[in-house]
C-alpha cells in the first residue's frame, strides 16, 4: 500500500486528494499544526481513515520527524497562507509559511531521503498568482512571472527552489502551477464561494446584501476534484517536471456573480451588491487564462467539470447546506 503524506490536509484541496488517494488504495496521513487544532474534529468526521500527523511548516525539526515516522512514498506541499487579500497585512507570516516552508519541507524530504531504489516524490502546490501582471495570455510553463502580492512572491519562491531542488540533488520535486480551482469545499474567504452562499443565504431570507470589491477581474476558474488527480498523475511520471493546470477559460467576477443569481432564479444581481473599497486589493491580478496543453499531452490530463457545471454544483450545495442550517 502506497503511503501519501500532506500538508494543508484540512484546507480544500487536502480534503480533496485525501479523499482521491485513498480511493487508489493509499495510506494517506496529513500534517496538523497546534495542540487542539479546531479543524481536527471536521476531519475525523469528513475523512475517518486520515492518520493525523503533527508537524508544522515552520518548524524544519518537526517536519523531519513527521516524515521519520510516516516514511511517506509521496509528499504533497499544500500547506500555505493561501488566502491572498490576507497576505497584504500578514506579509513575514506568508513569506515565511508559504515561502520559507516549501524550503523546509524539501530540506526533510532531502535529509529522510527514503530507501535508495524508492526515494520519496515531492509535489510543490504553486500558483498561477506567479503570473500576476501577465507577460502574455494565456499563460503557460515558460511564462515569466511577475507576482502581485506577498503570497504571489513567496509561490514564486517556493516554486524556483522546488525546481533548484531537483536540480541540485536530482529529488523527484514537481510543482504544479494550478489556476484558481473551487467547489462546495472552498472556504467562505474566496470570492466563489463567498457569492454561492451569500446568494443562498439572501434567498432564503437570511442576508439582504452581498458586498464585494473588484468585480471586473477574470480568472481562469476549474473544479478541485479535477485538479488534486493533476496532482497525483504528476508524481506518477518517469521524469519530474512543472505543469500548468488551468481550463483555458477566463470569466469576470461579475460572469461568476450574473451566473449565480441566474442559475438561484432571483434574476438581475445588482439589487443585491454592494461594491467596498476594503475588498479591493492593494495590487490586482487583472487577468489569468492558462494553457494546459502541456499536461494534456503528457500526463493525459483534462478538466472534466466546465464553468457552469461548476457555478451549479456550487450553487445547489450551497442552498441545500443553508436550508439545513436554518432547520437546525
Ligand atoms: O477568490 P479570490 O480571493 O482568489 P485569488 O486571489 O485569485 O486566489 C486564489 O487563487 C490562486 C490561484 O491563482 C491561489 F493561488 C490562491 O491561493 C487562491 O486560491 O479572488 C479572486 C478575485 C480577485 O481578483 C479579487 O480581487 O476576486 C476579486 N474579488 C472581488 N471581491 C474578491 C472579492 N475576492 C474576495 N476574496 N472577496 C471579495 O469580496
Amino acid at each position: 500500500m502506497p503511503t501519501a503524506f500532506i500538508t494543508g490536509i484540512t484546507g480544500q484541496d487536502g480534503r480533496h486528494l485525501a479523499e482521491f488517494l485513498h480511493g487508489r488504495g493509499y495510506r494517506v496521513c496529513g500534517m496538523m499544526k497546534g495542540q487542539h487544532n479546531p479543524r481536527a474534529e471536521m476531519l475525523r468526521d469528513e475523512l475517518p481513515f486520515v492518520e493525523v500527523v503533527p508537524g508544522d511548516l515552520n518548524d524544519l525539526t518537526s517536519l523531519v520527524k513527521a516524515i521519520e515516522q510516516v516514511q511517506p512514498d509521496e509528499f504533497y506541499n499544500l500547506g500555505a497562507i493561501s488566502f491572498v487579500a490576507m497576505s497584504f497585512n500578514q506579509a513575514e507570516l506568508t513569506a515565511n509559511v508559504t515561502g520559507l516552508g516549501v524550503l523546509r519541507a524539501l530540506e526533510a524530504v532531502r535529509i529522510v531521503g527514503g530507501p535508495q531504489n524508492n526515494p520519496i516524490r515531492f509535489y510543490q502546490a504553486s500558483s498561477s498568482e506567479m503570473f500576476g501582471k501577465v507577460r502574455e495570455v494565456p499563460q503557460n510553463e515558460l511564462t515569466p512571472f511577475h507576482p502581485r502580492s506577498p503570497y504571489g512572491v513567496a509561490k514564486v519562491f517556493g516554486h524556483h527552489i522546488t525546481v533548484n531542488y531537483r536540480e541540485s540533488y536530482g529529488l523527484y520535486a514537481c510543482s504544479g502551477i494550478l489556476f484558481n480551482h473551487e467547489g462546495p469545499k472552498r472556504g467562505l474567504e474566496f470570492v466563489t464561494r463567498k457569492i454561492t452562499n451569500t446568494a443562498a443565504r439572501i434567498k432564503l431570507g437570511v442576508d439582504r446584501e452581498l458586498v464585494l470589491g473588484n468585480l471586473d477581474a477574470k480568472r481562469d476558474w476549474g473544479y478541485a476534484g479535477d485538479y488534486v488527480k493533476a496532482m497525483w498523475l504528476m508524481l506518477q511520471q518517469d521524469q519530474p517536471d512543472d505543469y500548468v493546470i488551468a481550463t483555458g477559460e477566463t470569466h469576470s467576477v461579475e460572469e461568476f456573480l450574473e451566473l449565480t443569481f441566474e442559475q438561484l432564479g432571483m434574476g438581475d444581481w445588482r439589487p443585491y451588491v454592494r461594491q467596498d473599497p476594503k475588498f479591493f486589493r492593494p495590487a490586482e491580478v487583472d487577468l489569468l487564462i492558462g494553457d494546459p496543453t502541456k499536461a494534456r499531452e503528457q500526463l493525459g490530463w483534462r478538466p472534466e467539470v466546465g464553468f457552469r457545471e461548476l457555478v451549479a454544483m456550487m450553487v445547489e450545495h450551497d442552498l441545500a447546506y443553508e436550508s439545513a442550517r436554518l432547520r437546525r
